[in-house]
């Protein structure tokens, strides 16, 4: 496809016009919602005073449990979580009562005269302790392929270890928030800065006890999601409607970024443990993986992340023999919810670690043992599906030939040799990601389409903007299908009243889903203006294309353009709107047997990080990530590339400097941007190069260009590796860049550990 030039909205950003939630101008007599939650993580409530605050000045109401006039129960996949705690408290952050005001100010003093007596009661943080005590929300899931129990013995190597990962914040710009307004008809309109519409209507509908027609949820643009509000704004949302249902009043809240912090779940942090069996040539034979998923106190989306770590537990690599395990264990952790990766990066440190543990033990390179395994055409998965359009060796090949790995190398040995205070260090990261939801009933998708008389065109779909481009590439799809000027294009806000039944921005699937139903729906309009024309032009559709504006018969320039086929087919009573839909076809997946083919497409990378490491200060800097990305038939170089710019230091982040802390009681320590460190301009890598793989893309792709939303933040976690790289001289499978406190004597040599 032609390179359409489509200004990015990013200068609406930076001028400060994009309007975000708290920039919607207030209705008069909106008041202001604050949720409050009780200082524990596990407790019964034994009494609840909230006169003092209800006696504040500018308080209107306290909403606690016995105020929801329908469900109080936001849980998607399973009904376990209750919007306001009833008699027992399950995490430190979960709401217990909603303060409503005539200003946030008295809504935070207010806050602070509610008193609670609470029983204590145990508090589990650990995922392992979880498990131990039954602590689980679904029962344990295995993949399986070929057999492992007698694999091993065909071995000439086997290593075990244990790899853990701790959480992520999202750290979304925006925080969490919602604005309700009643409407006639007892019903609720509201904005929510969601990436599921769909899914904030009918949670606000079953905490209402109302139909889904009668809540219609409106979505501009969200300043960042990351999974974060792919379900865990329903419950603000939730919370806001219910408020201004019951006082018939707007109601808004826009939450502060601590309570954001300390109430909200976040990435999954996982506990792993290890068994992986080579041959004499270092081909993995046989890979065993029990993964402990630290949910938190409710299911939220935790199954669905759980399912995505078993399908990403082998990442790039072919191997014969897979049997790997995931336990979803309730903790009393906020339920921790997707983030961009959803699951898979987990799965992928894993094995990473069991190659680099490998490589340790035996003296050789992990470049070497990751080259060897890789998937190639007809490759199977755990989980059946048969690998096509394989571009992982490709990806490989061209990060080799385009950056001389095996150079690169030398000069960090040179380097190495010769320096004793600094240590280089690389290593490689390939990644294979797949497209679509896991959950096969969720890949489908609509967007309606009017072009108004005058030739302009408005699109809504089902997707949510939030700063990944999807709308800019919705405007591309709607030009290139029409051929007519990206600026004759207006992509509306996702609203459920103009396109239902979304699923959420999610699973990198969106431009795919959306665009593709986008296409349909501008086709069908297309079809028509094409049977209008030719009876224009005394012509039969199939001799009629629109080519800049211009309408052609048999390839030939006629004086009908744009416009003026509009206007006349307008007045001649076609049909200029239409709603497409889009379903993803030949997926499938059968959970009784965990086989199928649940994803549309792969995506594949490699990327080479090289970082050196200050062994006297224990301070590093990433010197470069040279990368070769499969993007397909790109369709916008800009969008593509701040994708693999902003998921690769998201996923570098993540596994060097964010950490979050819980203490033993539950209690989230790091909960500002004071004790919270995300990447900023001085920790980012001095060189990000990267490289497009070229191919033609995949059929299944929007315009064949390929998904790129989370895959790259998996790119990250080879700086990790390339930290702790054995020729730097560090002792085994610790970073810490001297033997640790943390790993003296506790085998260390078997622990991959994160804290840097
Ligand atoms: N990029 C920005 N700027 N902001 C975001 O919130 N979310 C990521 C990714 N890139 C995100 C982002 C996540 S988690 C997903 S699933 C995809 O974008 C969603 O958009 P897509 O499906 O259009 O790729
Ligand atoms: N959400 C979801 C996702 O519901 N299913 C998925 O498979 C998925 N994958 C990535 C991110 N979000
Ligand atoms: Mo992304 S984790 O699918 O919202």
């Amino acid at each position: 496809m032609r390179q359409v030039l489509v200004p990015t909205r990013g200068a609406y950003h930076v001028t400060g016009k994009s309007v975000y939630l708290d920039d919607i101008p207030v209705q008069q007599g909106t008041l202001y919602a604050l949720p409050y939650d009780a200082p524990s993580a596990h407790a019964h409530i034994t009494k609840l005073d909230v006169s003092k605050a209800a006696a504040y000045p500018g308080v209107v109401r306290i909403l606690t449990y016995k105020d929801v006039t329908g469900e109080n129960q936001i849980g998607g996949i399973i009904p376990d979580e209750p919007l306001f705690a009833e008699h027992e408290i399950h995490f430190w952050g979960m709401p217990v009562a909603l303060i409503i005001a005539t200003s946030e100010d008295a809504a935070v003093q207010a806050r602070k005269l509610i008193t609670i007596e609470l029983e204590e009661l145990p508090v589990i943080t650990d995922p392992r302790e979880a498990r131990a005590k039954g602590e689980l929300i679904i029962p344990p899931r295995t993949f399986n392929l070929g057999d492992t129990t007698n694999a091993w013995a065909n071995c000439a190597h086997v290593f075990e270890g244990r790899a853990d990962t701790n959480g992520q914040e999202h750290l979304y710009i925006e925080t969490q928030g919602a604005y309700a307004y009643p409407t006639e008809h007892d019903s609720i309109r509201i904005a929510s800065s969601t990436q599921g519409p769909t899914a904030v209507q009918r949670t606000i509908a079953r905490v209402l006890g109302v139909p889904m027609h009668r809540v219609e949820v409106d979505v501009t643009r969200l300043g960042g999601g990351f999974g974060g509000k792919e379900d865990q704004a329903s419950a603000w949302a939730a919370l806001v409607a219910l408020a201004a249902f019951i006082l018939k009043k707007p109601v808004k809240l826009a939450m502060h970024r601590m309570d954001d912090m300390r109430m909200t779940g976040k990435r999954h942090p996982y506990s792993s443990d290890y068994k992986i069996g080579f041959d004499k040539d270092m081909k993995i034979v046989a890979y065993e993986a029990t993964f402990h998923q630290n949910a938190g106190a409710a299911a939220d989306l935790s199954p669905a992340v759980m399912e995505r770590t078993l399908f990403h537990a082998t990442n790039s690599y072919a191997i014969p023999n897979v049997h790997v395990t995931a336990y979803c264990c309730r903790t009393n952790l906020p339920p921790n919810t997707a983030f961009r990766g959803f699951g898979g990066p987990q799965g992928m440190f894993v094995i990473e670690s069991a190659i680099a543990h490998a490589a340790d033990k035996l003296g050789v390179s992990a470049r070497e043992i990751q080259r060897r395994n890789l998937m190639v055409e007809g490759s199977e998965f755990s989980y059946g599906q048969i690998a096509d359009h394989v571009n992982a060796k490709a990806c490989w090949d061209l990060t080799d030939q385009k950056f001389d790995l095996d150079k690169l190398q030398s000069q960090n040995n040179a380097f190495n040799a010769k320096s004793t205070t600094h240590k280089k260090g690389m290593a490689i990261m390939p990644i294979c990601f797949g497209i679509s939801f896991t959950n096969t009933p969720m890949n489908h998708a609509r967007a309606l389409v009017h072009v108004y008389q005058d030739g302009s065109v408005g699109v809504s779909t089902g997707g949510v903007e939030m700063g990944q481009g999807l709308n800019t590439k919705m405007v591309q799809v709607a030009a290139a299908v029409f051929s007519i000027d990206p600026s004759r294009v207006k992509i509306e806000s996702t609203n459920t009243s103009r396109v239902a039944n979304t699923s959420p921005s999610a699973a990198s699937a969106t431009a795919d889903l959306n665009g593709k139903a986008l296409e349909n729906g501008c086709n069908a309009i297309l079809a028509r203006l094409k049977e209008k024309a030719s009876r224009m032009l005394n012509s039969t559709p199939d001799e009629i294309t629109i080519a800049d504006e211009r309408v052609l018969n048999n390839g030939q320039r006629t004086d009908l353009d744009w416009k003026k086929l509009i206007h006349a087919a307008h007045w001649d009573r076609v049909n200029l709107s239409e709603s497409g839909h889009y379903a993803t076809p030949n997926i499938h997946f059968d959970k009784t047997k965990e086989k199928g083919h649940p994803f549309a497409y792969h995506v594949y990378g490699t990327a080479a990080v090289l970082v050196t490491v200050d062994c006297i200060r224990g301070t590093y800097a990433i010197d470069a990530v040279k990368l070769v990305h499969d993007f397909g038939k790109r369709m916008n170089d800009a969008v593509d590339i701040g994708q693999i710019e902003g998921g690769l230091v998201q996923g570098l982040g993540w596994m060097t400097m964010e950490e979050i802390v819980y203490n033993d009681k539950g209690k989230l320590l790091s909960n500002a941007l004071s004790t919270y460190k995300v990447p900023d301009i001085h920790s980012v890598p001095k060189e990000i190069t990267i490289e497009a793989l070229p191919t033609d893309g995949h059929p299944l792709a929007i315009r064949r260009s390929k998904a790129v939303g989370e895959p790259p933040l998996m790119y990250g976690i080879g700086v990790y590796f390339a930290i702790q790289e054995r020729d730097q001289g560090l002792p085994a499978g610790c970073a810490h860049g001297v033997r640790c406190a943390v790993h003296a004597g506790e085998g260390a040599d078997d622990v991959v550990c994160m804290t840097l």
